[in-house]
This record gives C-alpha cells, sequence and structure tokens, in this order.
C-alpha cells in the first residue's frame, strides 16, 4: 500500500510556488503527491516533477474536477467541449508528471445536483457514455487510466453509488476506465462500504481516505477496520490518497461545504490521518 496526499489541503489552484510544500510532505512520510489540476498552464510539469524526485516522491495521480463551465454529461455543448478538453489536458499532465492516473469525477460538474426527469438523465446518460468513449481513446494512447469517483447527493446527482460506476463503466466498455472510491462519500451513499469496495473488485484503481466530517482519517465514524479489511480481501495495493479540506481553501471549501476547522491546520490533519492510515495497514 502506498500513501499519498491531495493538495486541494493546502491549495484550491496548485501553481509553481506550491510545489515547495513537496519537502514537507516527504518529511511527514509520503510516498507520493496527487496534484489537483484546475486547469492547463497553473503548473510547469518540469518543475513540480523535479521538485518531486528531489524529495523522492511520486505524483500518485491527477485529481480532475469539473468547474461549472465543463461537464461532458450535456446537454451544454460548450461545457461538454471545456470538459473534454480539461480531461485531455489532465491525460497530458499525468504524462508530463510521470503518472498514469487520472481521478475524480470526471463525468459531471461538481455541485451540479438537480431533480432531472427520468427521460433528461437518459440522454445525460448517453451523452456521457459517448464522450467517455471519446476521451478513452486518448487514455488509451497515452496509457493513462481514468478512475471515475462516485461523490454524495449534494455534489452530484449523476453517479453517487459504485454501482452506478460500474454500470457507466460497463456502458463505455473501454479498459482504460476504472473506479475511485472515497470513504466519506460512501459513509452518505453505499448500504455497506464493504460491499462497494468488494463489488468493485478489480476495477478499483484508486481510493480516497476522509473521515465522516471530512477531516482526519481515524478521528471519526468511518469504520476503518471494515474497510481496511474490505481493501485487504480485493487485493488492492495502489495508492490511498488522503483527502481533505481546509475553509482556507476558499474554491474547495464552497465546492464541499466545509464550514469549520476539524484540526488546527492542514499539516495536523495531514499528520494525524497518515499515522493512523500507516498503523491500520501495519
Ligand atoms: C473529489 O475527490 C471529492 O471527493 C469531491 O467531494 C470534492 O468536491
Ligand atoms: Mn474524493
Amino acid at each position: 500500500m502506498k500513501f499519498g496526499i491531495n493538495t486541494l489541503l493546502y491549495a484550491g489552484t496548485f501553481t509553481d510556488q506550491n510545489v515547495k510544500i513537496f519537502k514537507k510532505f516527504k518529511e511527514m512520510g509520503f510516498d507520493g503527491v496527487e496534484i489537483a489540476l484546475e486547469k492547463k498552464g497553473d503548473i510547469n510539469y518540469g518543475i513540480a516533477l523535479n521538485e518531486l524526485k528531489e524529495n523522492d516522491l511520486e505524483c500518485s495521480s491527477i485529481c480532475g474536477l469539473f468547474g461549472p463551465n465543463r461537464d461532458i454529461r450535456g446537454p451544454n455543448k460548450e461545457y461538454i467541449v471545456g470538459g473534454l478538453s480539461y480531461m485531455r489536458d489532465c491525460i497530458d499532465a499525468c504524462i508530463s508528471l510521470g503518472c498514469n492516473l487520472l481521478i475524480g469525477p470526471v463525468y459531471s460538474a461538481v455541485g451540479r445536483a438537480n431533480l432531472e426527469s427520468g427521460e433528461a438523465k437518459k440522454e445525460q446518460w448517453k451523452t456521457a457514455v459517448k464522450n467517455l468513449k471519446e476521451v478513452c481513446k486518448h487514455a488509451e494512447d497515452k496509457r493513462v487510466f481514468i478512475a471515475l469517483e462516485p461523490l454524495n447527493r449534494f455534489e452530484t446527482d449523476f453517479i453517487n453509488t459504485c454501482t452506478q460506476a460500474i454500470n457507466l463503466i460497463r456502458d463505455v466498455d473501454s479498459n482504460m476506465l476504472k473506479i475511485h472510491l472515497d470513504t466519506f462519500h460512501m459513509n452518505i451513499e453505499e448500504k455497506s462500504s464493504t460491499q462497494a469496495i468488494l463489488d468493485a473488485g478489480d476495477l478499483l484503481y484508486h481510493f480516497h481516505a476522509s473521515e465522516n466530517d471530512r477531516g482526519a482519517p481515524g478521528t471519526g465514524q468511518v469504520h476503518w477496520n471494515k474497510v481496511a479489511s474490505a481493501l485487504k480481501d480485493i487485493g488492492y495495493n495502489r495508492y490511498i490518497v488522503i483527502e481533505s479540506f481546509t475553509p482556507e481553501v476558499k474554491v474547495i471549501a464552497k465546492a464541499a461545504s466545509i464550514w469549520r476547522q476539524t484540526e488546527k491546520d492542514g499539516y495536523v490533519l495531514a499528520e494525524k490521518g497518515l499515522e493512523f492510515l500507516k498503523g491500520l495497514f501495519k
């Protein structure tokens, strides 16, 4: 098992200035960094890769999040174009940073959660399948996997559960498309997080560790022993990335409804969470 940390804990828009933080991540004991890419051009990939190497870290994954004007499930054509081009940029970022995994809810805009008619939903499903097929061709050429993350009901009305993600992947029918599960979202949406992990099985390519209050893993109500045992059962040995947010990083605080501090700061949160996770998988 390898452990990573998502940059959203420290910066909404990750830029060249933020790479200085990698040294601290290494000192804390992380193996990798999950870089949240807001848009192409925010980071000089050469500088970031150099800083990762200097600190004996790797880029575990690129975290893709669609803002309001990027959305591949339609019907807005401009947003589809924006979403597809952003996904291609994320895949290219993966290549430049020596990683082979784009993760996150890259099927719809975060925060798009409405009551839709059955007909509208069916159309959106078809549109998402068509567009994911297209993006998967690019992913296949570049040998980059895409792991789709179900989100809770307040952040999307489209893919809330592992079963829905499996159905979408089945319809897209590409070997490049995989699943990414997050303990925070599973805790809200799944009947059983254990069952969701078992159902994902070999398709599980990425995992976010986040407490039920988005605080440090191990400090809240998530059933971590059951989660760990299910991950062991499916032979999961990829990255477990701590994903958490603080109110200081305004963009993501709004998107993920983070209104209060759960720890003194992001460093304490990451350190506490990592110590707990390492103990859990010892
Ligand atoms: C992204 O990984 C995630 O979990 C979302 O809830 C962020 O808004
Ligand atoms: Mn997540």
